[in-house]
């Protein structure tokens, strides 16, 4: 149940996308499947040492991902955290470039500077993308403040970790957040972890949609698993938002596998890793859409082989895109100068951006 107490300085408004109909379903379960086998292929290439860096996949969250960026409207904005690969891609960034980035080459999405924890893409309006732990939760409050600031109906997703709700920052932005009715959803994906720590190891309230009470802002709770609960939660957000209520979800879903690629997850029993398992979302996703009449055994096998012919194509991609110059390394950096640019908006460019969509 929401929680909501303080005075909306504006009205609500109605959900501006529409509710989940069949081909909405459908296009919940491609997306799921093709960040499942996107996940299993960043995998391998790691261990096979095509991917360098940390890795954290998304594997477990897919629910999550399908149904958070069909609710979003294309001028939203939307911050990550470095578990992001899904949201890329759902965020409508091309596989090739998402697969580029991980590889290190200049056609990705970041040129190649950032990696797998620093994809960045103003054109889909996906903000990154942060390897420090809650970073982007600052970022993703003063955007909306500057959307606010400027007028206009966009609003902010930022997404975080069930961890991350125990640094400083996670409180101070909602706290501000909700004193100046900032149009911002901040989406707690609770997967049960942080790195090995348990939620209830690290949470003195483990039901974490109730900080939020703290602050007089609405919240809520849903299934991670289920993609149209995870849509429909993030539309009733969205429109709370964008109506000068800012709003907590939190959405509960397993990690699969460990923290990142090379974490073995010894800290998990077996019977615990066999109950992942066995709720894995993709295949309960599938049963339930087949038991709806809307996937045939045959649909689902086309749907797989689609997106691991895309995947395929991406890591090819990837593997023949030049890496950057070693001459620009020290690119992008703090060194590099930066305009005074107070007024700039998120997504707006810093430097002029050339042709070729690489910055110089
Ligand atoms: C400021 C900071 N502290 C610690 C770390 C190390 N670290 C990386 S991920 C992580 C756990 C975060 O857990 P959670 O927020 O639940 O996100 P999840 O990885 O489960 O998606 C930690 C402690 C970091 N990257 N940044
Ligand atoms: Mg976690």
């Amino acid at each position: 149940m929401p929680t909501s107490t303080s005075a909306p300085r504006r009205r609500r408004r109605p959900p501006t996308n529409p509710a989940a109909d069949d081909a909405q379903l459908l296009a919940f379960y491609r997306q799921m499947v093709l960040v499942r086998r996107f996940e299993e292929r960043a995998a391998r290439a790691y261990t096979e040492a095509r991917i360098g860096g940390y890795c954290h996949l998304n594997l477990g969250e897919e629910a999550t991902v399908a149904g958070l960026a069909a609710a979003l409207d294309p001028t939203d904005y939307l911050f990550a955290t470095y578990r992001e690969h899904g949201y890329a891609l759902a965020r409508g960034i091309a596989p090739e470039r998402v697969m580029a980035e991980l590889y290190g080459r200049t056609d990705g999405v970041s040129g190649g500077w950032g990696g797998s924890m620093h994809m960045f893409d103003a054109d889909t309006r996906f903000m990154g993308g942060y390897g420090i732990v809650g970073g982007q939760v600052p970022l993703a409050t003063g955007a909306a403040l500057a959307i606010e600031y400027r007028g206009g109906g966009e609003a902010v997703v930022c997404l975080l970790g069930d961890g991350t709700t125990n640094i400083g920052a996670f409180h101070e932005s909602l706290n501000l957040a909700a004193l100046w009715h900032l149009p911002i959803v901040y989406v707690i994906v609770n997967n049960g972890l942080g790195m090995g720590t348990t939620v209830e190891q690290a949470s003195a309230e483990p039901e974490l949609h109730r900080r939020a009470a703290a602050y007089r802002m609405d919240s809520a709770r849903v299934d991670g698993n289920d993609p149209t609960a995870v849509y429909d939660a993030v539309r009733t957000a969205l429109a709370g938002a964008r109506a000068g209520r800012p709003y907590l979800l939190e959405t509960v879903s397993g990690r699969l596998k460990g923290h990142s690629v090379v974490d073995p997850a010894k800290y998990r029993s077996r019977a615990e890793a066999a109950a992942l398992a066995a709720a894995d979302p993709v295949a309960a996703y599938a049963v339930r859409l087949h038991g709806a009449g809307l996937l045939t055994d045959e649909l689902i096998a086309e749907i797989d082989a689609d997106a691991t012919a895309t995947v395929a194509a991406a890591a090819d991609f990837a593997e023949h895109s030049p890496h950057p110059d070693v001459s620009t390394l020290f690119d992008h950096t703090y060194a590099t100068p930066v305009p005074n640019d107070a007024r700039r908006l998120p997504g707006e460019p810093l430097f002029p951006v050339p042709a070729n969509g690489v910055p110089a």
